[in-house]
């Protein structure tokens, strides 16, 4: 069993579709073993995407992933890291395969919907930044 750090972002949180979403990653066979509303701060947006932070779209991500409520959660499965990013999709939606999350809900490259942790060091990381544990 593998733990990732799944994060739906304001834009799914404010457009309805935390249902839908979650919807798909049990139906994957995920397990969500915590989950927390919570309007992220700026300090823990920096330390979350600090490998971005010298990027040109930094400051309108974090203005964006500051903007309201996200749904931060863990997820556990085999494979659940890789799995997870498979059902996501591509970063831009309209690169997404048309039936994942992003594919299918998405149509903008900041307003993606998801995050998903990209490796075992990142989820160990992230998790232990929002939740003190791993
Ligand atoms: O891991 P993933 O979320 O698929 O993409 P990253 O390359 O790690 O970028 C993190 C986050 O930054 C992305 O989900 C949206 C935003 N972003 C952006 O606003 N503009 C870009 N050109 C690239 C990424
Ligand atoms: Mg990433």
């Amino acid at each position: 069993m593998e733990k990732t750090l799944v994060i739906i972002k304001p834009d799914g949180v404010k457009r309805g579709l935390i249902g839908n979403i979650i919807k798909r990653i049990e139906d994957k066979g995920y397990i969500i073993s915590a989950m927390m509303m919570k309007q992220l701060s700026k300090e823990q947006l920096d330390q979350h995407y600090e490998e971005h932070k010298n990027k040109t779209f930094y400051p309108s991500l974090v203005s964006y992933m500051s903007s309201g409520n996200s749904l931060i959660m863990i997820v556990e499965g085999v494979n659940a890291i890789k799995g997870m990013r498979k059902i996501m999709g591509a970063t831009d939606p309209i690169e997404a395969e048309p039936g994942s999350i992003r594919g299918m809900y998405g149509n903008n490259k900041t307003q993606n919907l998801i995050h998903g942790s990209d490796s075992l060091e990142s989820a160990e990381r992230e998790i232990n930044l929002f939740f003190n544990s791993f």
